[in-house]
């Protein structure tokens, strides 16, 4: 089972990302435990309040419960760890190390996403061969201190490149039509699922919403 470069990387409704001080009280194990029961195919760990080596441990962890299911897995931020941990890939953000330099540690095997927040950056990304690029905050969110740079910034991507694509930021269920309608077919939450007291049941609400 390859679960790595693929030209279908994104080719899945939700994209699910932890972030364990909004996740109610459990832990990020136990998070990527009820995702991996509604059938999630894309995890990114994205931890910011942990240490190197408590990263690490849980990644561990993540890595097995996510190879067994069939789960692409994806590190943000951490290269180090994602090599450690042979995750599938890493995610980094514009003030990163460059795509050239990250497909230097971690080969050609693995998945390189990259965060964008504008046009420029995308064909960048692209450009410097990213597998697959983030387009957003779309909306306003407490998760990522940027702005969010709207809709129209989904329509532009889904309709002058080709990469495959993660809409970000401030997705919600009630604002997932808005996001949909210009374009974007995955969709990235850390909140709206993390926070979720039922994660499976929201799991479902979402894809019922994506698939409707
Ligand atoms: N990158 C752009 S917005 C964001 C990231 C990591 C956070 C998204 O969090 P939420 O809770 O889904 O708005
Ligand atoms: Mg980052």
């Amino acid at each position: 089972m390859s679960l790595n470069n693929s030209s279908n990387i994104l080719n899945t409704d939700i994209y699910a990302i932890t972030a364990e001080e909004f996740s109610k009280g459990r832990d990020n194990i136990q998070v990527v435990t009820e995702m991996l029961e509604s059938g999630v195919e894309i995890i990114q760990y994205r931890e910011k309040n942990k240490t190197a080596k408590e990263k690490l441990e849980q990644c561990k962890k993540i890595r097995e419960l996510t190879y067994n299911a069939g789960c692409k897995f994806i590190v943000n931020d951490d290269i180090d760890i994602a090599i450690l941990v042979d995750a599938c890939g890493v995610h980094v953000g514009q003030n990163d190390l460059p795509i050239k330099e990250v497909r230097k540690l971690v080969g050609n095997e693995k998945i390189i996403g990259k965060s964008t927040h504008a046009p420029k950056q995308a064909h960048k990304a692209v450009e410097d061969g990213a597998d697959y690029i983030g387009t957003g905050p779309v909306f306003q969110t407490d998760t990522k201190e940027k702005p969010p740079v709207g809709t129209e910034y989904v329509e532009y991507v889904a309709k002058n490149l080709d990469i495959p694509f993660v809409a970000i930021g401030g997705i919600k269920k009630h604002n997932l039509n808005e996001v949909k309608n210009k374009g974007a077919t995955c969709f990235a939450m850390v909140t709206e699922i993390v926070g979720a007291v039922d994660i499976s049941q929201q799991i479902k609400e979402l894809r019922s919403i994506i698939t409707s």
